[in-house]
């Protein structure tokens, strides 16, 4: 896979920030034509549907990259050996990195550089679901169990239950990585099949009823896989490179799925032991066989930047199916979840839409505007660190609600 890569080059220990003022790179998206791709997938629509006929699109500020610089500073200084951020604003192109990829080479972050993007994965696995759901192969009402007899014990748990987390399925990640450095490394190079997962799952009660409420469950997206793999007769990876990969010209974006080997140039990620002090554990090199269709894709900031730029702005999804992802229930103040879409309704008013990534080594968020013309990727190469975490969400206020107004910091 090729991928056109402008202005590379951090500078160790400083912020780089870059601007681009012409398009960054040759388009890898043709919008004069459409895409049919070898497996028999969709044609996807050659230019977005108007969302809202009418309506105009709301002014955002420009982008605070002062600030942005600054989140970056502060996740570095809060413990994460790295931190990047790229926005993609219609064309114009905003970078920072910040600290280095690797602590053993001391090799500066790069904003090219690929990463485990953790349960972003999920929001690939729910647009191959809905263009199958387009080409009537699926109904988002079905039980599961109409396509996987006998898989789950409630045969009242629809598709839609299990892509918006309201199925009630336990997530057995919460018992493997109670202790988060020796849970993760009993599982660093094991291979699971989806079905061993969900039988981890099922050696608990159910969190809810069908439908009854929200409960972020990787169970859910384990289903999901084995939903494609038994729709398409091929495994998810073929699905993600065939109808979505190779469609839009990710050339960073890999599912190599037992491979524990992230090709090319990448970020090393360090995941933050429990024991406060403990030295950080290189968690690079894993199978992530525990997650699967649930948080083993890796890709990059600029290739993320287009998938959610491509997405929101219909150009996977027609706009039916673009609207049941849209269907958000509410989790807490500022955050609801879809179908394999987080929406974050920011301090300036403004919602943004995409997912976030928690995997051994790396936290990630990958947003952008409702019509898909800003998105912003933000990465960490640390993880189990519920300040960088946090902290790093501050890279969503800097990129779409601009410079702070008032003197305390409001915008
Ligand atoms: S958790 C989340 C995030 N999601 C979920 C999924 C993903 N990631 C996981 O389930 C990994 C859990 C273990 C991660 C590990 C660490 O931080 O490296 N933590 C521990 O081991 C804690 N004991 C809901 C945050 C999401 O944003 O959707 O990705």
């Amino acid at each position: 896979m090729v991928s056109t890569r402008v202005g590379r080059g951090a500078v160790l220990g400083a912020v780089v920030l870059s601007v681009l003022t012409v398009p960054a790179r040759a388009a890898t998206w043709d919008p004069g034509t459409t895409a049919r791709a070898a497996s028999g997938a969709p044609d996807i629509p050659a230019r977005p549907a108007p969302r809202e006929p009418g309506a105009p699109a709301p002014a955002l500020p420009a982008p605070d990259t002062a600030g942005l610089a600054a989140v970056l500073r502060s996740v570095v200084a809060q413990g994460a050996p790295g931190a990047l951020a790229r926005i993609d604003d219609h064309g114009r192109t905003y970078r920072a990195a910040q600290g280095v990829a690797d602590r053993g080479t001391q090799r500066a972050l790069s904003t090219d550089d690929r990463f485990r993007v953790g349960s972003i994965t999920k929001t690939f696995s729910t647009v191959v679901l809905l263009q199958l759901v387009d080409e009537h192969r699926l109904a988002l009402d079905e039980p599961v169990d109409h396509y996987l007899p006998g898989l789950l014990p409630d045969d009242r748990i629809t598709v839609r239950h299990v892509l918006s987390h309201r199925s009630g399925l336990y997530d057995y990640t919460n018992d493997m990585f109670a202790d988060s450095v020796s849970g993760f490394e009993a599982v660093r190079n094991k291979v699971f099949t989806y079905r061993q997962l969900v039988a981890l799952s099922l050696k608990k009660p159910r969190t809810n009823a069908p439908g009854a409420a929200y409960s972020y469950s990787n169970t859910n997206f384990v289903v999901a896989g084995l939903l494609i793999e038994k729709l398409t007769g091929q495994p998810v990876g073929t699905a993600y490179l065939k109808r979505v990969i190779e469609p839009l010209g990710l050339g960073d974006t890999f599912y190599v799925h037992p491979d524990t080997a992230i090709p090319g140039r990448y970020a090393r990620g360090y995941l933050t032991p429990d024991k406060a002090g403990a030295p950080l554990v290189d968690a690079t090199a894993q199978t992530v066989s525990w997650a699967q269709s649930a948080g083993a894709v890796i890709s990059s900031a600029r290739d993320l930047d287009v998938f959610f730029g491509a997405l929101l702005g219909g150009r996977l999804l027609p706009p039916a199916r673009l609207a049941e992802m849209e269907k958000f229930t509410k989790v807490d103040s500022t955050t609801a979840y879809g179908l394999g879409l987080r929406r974050r309704d920011l301090s300036c008013g403004v919602s943004v839409y995409g997912h976030t990534g928690a995997v051994q080594g790396y936290y990630s968020y990958a947003f952008g505007t409702k019509d898909g013309g800003r998105t912003l990727t933000a990465l960490a190469n640390t993880s189990n660190n519920a300040k960088v975490l946090s902290t790093l969400a501050g890279t969503l206020e800097s990129a779409f609600c601009g410079a702070p107004k008032a003197a305390d910091g409001r915008r």
